[in-house]
């Protein structure tokens, strides 16, 4: 039967990704070129170094480890300063009406997020007494596609993979939840994330019950 819901941060639970984007982009100007909204797509879930990485490619750049590790540390400071206009207004439609469901229910709440900011953002949207768990980036090995962030979490919260359900908007993400053995809701575009188990494009009027007959039905 289904005991947990593992949520992603970024794009799950609120829209970070735009102000990853933002600093991210200004990371390019300095060196020299830009960064598309589709191309910053490719970021999603992704680590901030990895991320690092990717852009640089896009752009050509080849720059030595101080330089990148201070480049990465920039942007940061940039993208929490971005981060402080975010309200409790912000968590995305239905999110919090869901998790109140959840609660009411007896199923446990745990985070599996890249982000080494999460807890700064949960408690900024005032969403962090949900969860029971955090799993984040200052706390992994391996990222996103790779199991271990989600199998930490079922781990913590005392669940079997198989009674966990995983929130997911990327791709990486998706694909973590099903190497672990997780059915995975992806949230977001159908077309984009194939590889989930059911695809919403919102929390709005998701109803638990439809979940428990998907995946857990006798
Ligand atoms: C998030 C974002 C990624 C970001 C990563 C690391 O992952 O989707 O774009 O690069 O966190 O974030 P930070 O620089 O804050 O450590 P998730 O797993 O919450 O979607
Ligand atoms: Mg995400």
């Amino acid at each position: 039967s289904l005991k947990a819901c593992l949520f992603d941060l970024d794009g799950v639970i609120v829209d970070t990704a735009q102000y990853h984007y933002i600093a991210w982009r200004e990371t390019a100007q300095s060196l020299g070129f830009d960064l598309t909204h589709a191309q910053n797509e490719l970021l999603k879930g992704i680590s901030r170094m990895e991320s690092l990485d990717i852009i640089l490619a896009i752009g050509n750049v080849e720059l030595d480890l101080e330089t990148k590790v201070q480049l990465a540390t920039v942007k940061n400071f940039r993208y929490l300063e971005l981060c402080q206009q975010m309200t409790p207004d912000d968590v995305l439609p239905g999110v919090r009406e869901f998790m109140d469901s959840l609660r009411s229910a007896g199923i446990k709440m745990g985070l599996g997020s890249a982000s080494k900011n999460a807890e700064t953002i949960l408690k900024r949207i005032e969403m962090l007494d949900y969860l029971e768990i955090i799993v984040d980036g200052n706390r992994i090995t391996k990222g996103k596609p790779d199991p271990e962030i989600f199998l930490m979490g079922a781990e913590d919260l005392d669940v079997l993979p198989e009674e966990c359900v995983v929130f997911e908007d990327a791709v990486a993400g998706v694909q973590a939840a099903k190497a672990g053995g997780m059915k995975a809701i992806g949230v977001g575009d159908p077309t984009i994330l194939t590889e989930a188990d059911f695809v919403i494009s919102t929390f709005k009027s998701l109803d638990l019950k439809v979940i428990q007959q998907l995946f857990f039905a006798a």
